[in-house]
């Protein structure tokens, strides 16, 4: 991408709204801009990252067993009514009413809709175990939006759905998730902590938040540092064998929000413990027959009994993810991104737009990245160099390429990697096996 054709509005102030780092880069990295309050236009560059997050939590889940499928945003009253929740979601859920006076609403969650598919689809206990999920905007009326798009009202969440034929069957369903997790945000390049959790008004009896430590966090968690210095399982990690074990690992370690702490309970020495703030990143959640009980999701067993089904629901905060990892990795002078979830591995920075041989040169290493399949932002703007150097900061392209006057006569162009500030001269025969590098990481 040329940066002269791209529509990146970066800000060179603070802009005064924004309370915490990860808004206010996501503002002056020109991401997003707010279009009513908790409710964000996406802009090219923030859309990238959230794309790759979302593909990230994509690709474990496939990898875990889960299937795709994609629910509306506008759900049905009625639905909401068969399982009772209806009234009991209070002003959180938007409500809508059509030209027939048919009462809708903005989904919240989706337990409801994926239930009464389930329940008129699946019969046989030959179909079992099933767990589907979708990547999908929800809308919560929270009272205090704040924090971009860390609370926002609209967001995008992963949610999926586990069904089981009995209580063993959901545990290894919600340990397959456990785990899943664990991968996924790994390789965003966060440290998210498993803590045992409250359910609130998605109910059940076991649940566990998803936690990555942040100053700026919204709850206040306790947890035994032990649980940062485990690490997520590996590619070895093989679904249908049992988990339980491996989860146990992370959960025999004390942890947990403000809401479940227990003084009391909690057994880890003191300077073991670690008193923080976190942003819940993820929620996982096992409730039994809750939703499949009232909207009827039952099978066929062997016997030809009736079996209702046992239900577990999993919950990713995409968008918030955004934010989540800002906080966790940028400096004073803007975003560090995880290669994972850049939006471009390399920028490449023309220092003299309009030298025959500055343009001659940035023009043929745009074209090699681009063919090695290496995604690279070009800054071709005839501009100051320091602005330039600056930007490139602010968006936190991993790779900085720069090339100038100097630097040509003798063959050489300047290498900046974002995440430790290290530069270094790479002669241009070299940029060959360098290019090579950044295609295969
Ligand atoms: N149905 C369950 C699991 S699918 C559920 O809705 N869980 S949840 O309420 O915990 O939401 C899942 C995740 O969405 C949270 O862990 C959080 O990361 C994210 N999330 C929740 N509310 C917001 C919000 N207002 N803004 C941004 N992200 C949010």
């Amino acid at each position: 991408m040329r940066r002269t054709r791209l529509f990146l509005p970066t800000l060179k102030e603070t802009p005064a709204e924004a309370q915490i780092v990860s808004h206010r880069l996501m503002l002056r990295a020109g991401m997003v801009r707010q279009s009513a309050a908790g409710i964000y236009t996406w802009l090219p560059m923030g859309l990238r990252v959230l794309h790759k997050i979302a593909q990230i939590v994509r690709e474990e889940q496939d990898r875990a067993g889960a299937q795709e499928v994609l629910m509306p945003t506008i759900q049905s009253a009625e639905l909401w009514r068969g399982s009772g929740r209806y009234e009991d979601y209070g002003k959180e859920m938007l409500r809508i009413t059509d030209r027939h006076d048919r009462e809708l609403l903005y989904g919240p969650t989706a337990e409801e809709v994926i239930t009464d598919i389930v329940a008129n689809e699946v019969t046989s206990y030959r179909d079992l175990p099933k767990n589907l999920y979708n990547i999908q905007w929800k809308f919560r009326d929270e009272v205090r939006p704040r924090f971009g798009v860390m609370r926002g009202r609209e967001f995008l969440m992963k949610d999926n759905y586990s069904f089981d034929l009995d209580k063993n069957g959901a545990v290894h369903s919600y340990n397959k998730m456990f785990l899943a997790y664990l991968r996924t945000y790994a390789r965003m390049g966060l440290k998210a902590v498993p803590m045992a959790a409250d359910t609130g008004p998605i109910g059940g009896d076991l649940s566990h938040e998803f936690i990555v430590l942040a100053e700026t966090g919204e709850s206040a968690v306790f947890c035994d540092q032990a649980l940062l210095d485990m690490d997520a399982p590996g590619d070895d990690l093989d679904y249908d064998s049992d988990l339980q074990p491996q989860v146990d690992k992370w959960t025999a370690h004390y942890a947990a929000t403000d809401e479940m702490h227990d003084a009391d309970a909690c057994d880890v020495a003191d300077d073991q413990l670690i008193t923080a703030r976190g942003i819940e990143v993820g929620h996982i959640f096992y409730f039994g027959t809750k939703y499949s009980e009232p909207l009827g999701a039952a099978v066929q067993g062997p016997d030809g009994q009736k079996i209702t089904l046992e239900m577990g629901s999993y919950g990713i905060g995409v968008s918030r993810l955004v934010g989540a990892i800002i906080e966790a990795s940028h400096d004073d002078n803007g975003i560090i991104w995880p290669e994972s979830v850049a939006p471009w591995t390399v920028g490449l920075i023309n220092l003299k737009v309009g030298d025959a041989d500055c343009d001659a040169t940035c023009e043929r290493i745009y074209a090699d990245l681009g063919a090695a399949g290496v995604e690279v932002l070009y800054d071709d703007r005839d501009e100051r160099a320091g602005g330039k150097f600056a930007d490139m900061d602010l968006v936190g392209i991993p790779w900085q390429l720069t090339v100038g006057p100097r630097g040509l006569k003798d063959g050489k162009v300047e290498v900046k990697h974002r995440a430790d500030g290290e530069k270094s001269e790479l002669a241009i025969d070299a940029l060959g096996d360098w290019i090579d590098a950044r295609a295969k990481s």
